[in-house]
């Protein structure tokens, strides 16, 4: 790969501020708390950070549901504290990525109350708006977060379309005003001295013509697959390239449910002038669950043939043509080390630090999520009433008590392994009462684990998860052959050990991981490697892989 760019080199780690540093007391995360902990962050080595949203919302979706586009929420703090953060991560050495949440805007939006008024007002084709079709929704489509796509308004006699909740009305794309609309808090936040953005569901703001009927079940998992990579998906990416992101030098990153490789070298092309990189997400929607109306609910853990597969699949595709990102976790997803690896306590640090090396030795951009750099685990809740998050609250009312598709003592089990409040706990910075997450009563409850796992004991010790995460961040800026070596599959089949191969520029790395806790034996002949790289246990004991056991070799 000839050119590099700077999104290719860099590694990028997500905060979810309202679980990451309370700087007032008020028991929620703020801006003036990242500005506090920069200092860990360049510690660790990062060179970019993406903040989840932090504009003006009424937070029916933890702030997926924009209010006002260029102001912050209070909760988080003024502008003037979102200008100092910003300055701060750059004179730290880092960049900020914001992110960008288009497809939909929050019901309270000015633009959509005043769609909703009336036929006939500036922003009345803000919206997809629709008659009903014999007295009911124009089509089948179930909502994101469990019921249907379509809420109807009196005063204009029509339906709004919704693919998340009733909250996140759809914007419409076809709208010219609307693209420029968005162009414009781009160019906002751009001039500002924003390095990129994160672009949330860019994939889904197309929709189909005649928005027809998804295959039954017609839940979300279906409508998104209709409504992922839409007819002019292409042109509208092309339009804001054209209109603002050519003009500065950013890094975009667009998230895309549902797309495949081949959509996905469309738009990271590294000619196609639309975006550096995408969040695929086939590795984290594997679901052992064969009950398909169940969708993403199981509490098993997934087959390594099949990750393999998924992350081979994407290494494959892209190589040489776009780029991918690299990621186990995020603010939607279980802890990584729950779900892929093992949070037992015999098996935690190894397994997190396992996981760590198999995704940072692929090719493409890592994202750390916060707290994963200290193996942070999912937080195993036992009562409905202990979660937050709309979704995993909505789909238990719905699967358990009016579909019945599931007894809820099952769903429960579901939730603890899937729940997006896994990822949302409170950061864990030390052992003092909420973790030093909070002087004041946390807004949500912190993981009681964080009296062992927690950043002030990882910094003491030497054999932490997270001077494992500085070293492997490290290496990767060292290493050419980590950034932009091929990846060669190796032995597909075996269900126990992950291994592949990068080539490049006569180097060839073997990465060897060990997803079982029974000891194993392979033979890659890493006998014949030049240097072990990085491992996880303090001694190589060659052909024999340990527990959770993780190696790089280097050949030159
Ligand atoms: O997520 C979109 C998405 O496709 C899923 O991750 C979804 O949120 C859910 O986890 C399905 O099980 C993005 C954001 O990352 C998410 O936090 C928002 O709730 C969603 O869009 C709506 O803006
Ligand atoms: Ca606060």
């Amino acid at each position: 790969m000839a050119r590099s760019k700077w999104f290719q080199d860099s590694v990028v780690y997500q905060i979810y501020p309202q679980s990451f540093q309370d700087s007032n007391g008020d028991g929620i995360g703020d801006l003036a708390g990242i500005t506090q902990r920069l200092d860990y962050l360049q510690k660790l080595g990062v060179d970019v950070l993406w903040l989840n949203p932090i504009y003006r919302s009424p937070l029916k979706d933890n702030g997926y549901d924009i209010a006002d586009y260029k102001a912050i929420n209070p909760q988080y703090g003024t502008m003037a504290d979102f200008d100092q953060l910003l300055a701060e991560t750059h004179r730290h050495g880092m960049k900020l990525l914001m992110d960008l949440v288009v497809n939909h805007t929050s019901d309270q939006n000015a633009w959509f109350q005043e769609s909703k008024s009336s036929k006939d007002n500036p922003y009345a084709d803000y919206y997809i708006w629709r008659d009903p079709v014999d007295g009911h929704e124009p089509n089948n489509w179930g909502a994101a977060f469990g019921g249907s796509a379509w809420t109807f308004v009196p005063a204009r006699g029509q339906y709004y379309l919704h693919l998340f909740a009733p909250g996140q009305p759809d914007l419409n794309w076809e709208n010219p005003d609307v693209r420029n609309a968005v162009w414009d808090i781009m160019r906002f936040w751009l001039d500002k001295g924003v390095n990129g953005f994160r672009m949330d569901v860019i994939n889904l703001i197309s929709k189909p013509a005649g928005l027809p009927d998804a295959p039954a079940p017609a839940n979300y998992a279906t409508v998104e697959k209709m409504v992922a990579d839409g007819p002019k998906l292409n042109d509208y990416l092309h339009e804001m390239n054209d209109q603002v992101l050519s003009h500065y030098d950013v890094m975009t990153v667009g998230e895309m449910p549902s797309s495949t490789p081949e959509d996905a070298i469309q738009y990271t092309g590294l000619n196609s002038h639309e975006l550096n990189m995408v969040f695929q997400f086939q590795h984290v929607t594997l679901s052992p669950n064969p009950d398909k109306r169940l969708a993403k609910w199981n509490d098993q853990p997934v087959k390594l043939t099949d990750l393999k597969q998924a992350l081979g699949r994407w290494q494959k595709a892209l190589d040489g043509k776009g780029w991918n990102s690299l990621y186990w976790n995020n603010h939607d997803q279980p802890r990584a080390v729950s779900r892929f690896g093992d949070d037992r306590p015999e098996f935690r640090v190894r397994s997190a630090k396992a996981l760590g090396t198999t995704l940072h030795m692929l090719q493409g951009t890592p994202y750390v999520y916060e707290g994963e750099e200290l193996g942070m685990t999912n937080v195993h809740y036992t009562k409905l009433s202990q979660y937050e998050d709309l979704e995993s609250i909505n789909f238990y009312h719905e699967l358990v008590e009016q579909k019945k598709l599931v007894d809820g003592p099952t769903m429960l089990k579901y939730l603890a392994h899937m729940s997006r409040d896994n990822a949302r706990t409170p950061m864990q910075w030390d052992a003092t009462p909420n973790a030093g997450f909070t002087a004041g009563t946390p807004w949500f409850d912190l993981n009681p684990n964080y009296t062992q796992i927690n950043a002030k004991a990882a910094l003491a010790d030497q054999s932490s998860v997270f001077y494992y995460y500085q070293k492997l961040i490290k290496l990767r800026h060292e290493t050419a052959v980590i950034r932009y070596g091929t990846y060669e599959e190796v032995d597909p089949d075996d269900d126990e050990v992950f291994t592949f191969r990068r080539h490049y520029q006569g180097q060839t790395l073997l990465v060897m991981t060990n997803f079982t806790d029974q000891t194993v034996q392979r033979d890659y002949q890493q006998a014949t490697a030049n240097e072990l790289l990085i491992s996880n246990y303090d001694d190589d004991q060659g052909q024999t892989l340990r527990p959770y056991e993780s190696k790089v070799y280097l050949f030159k």
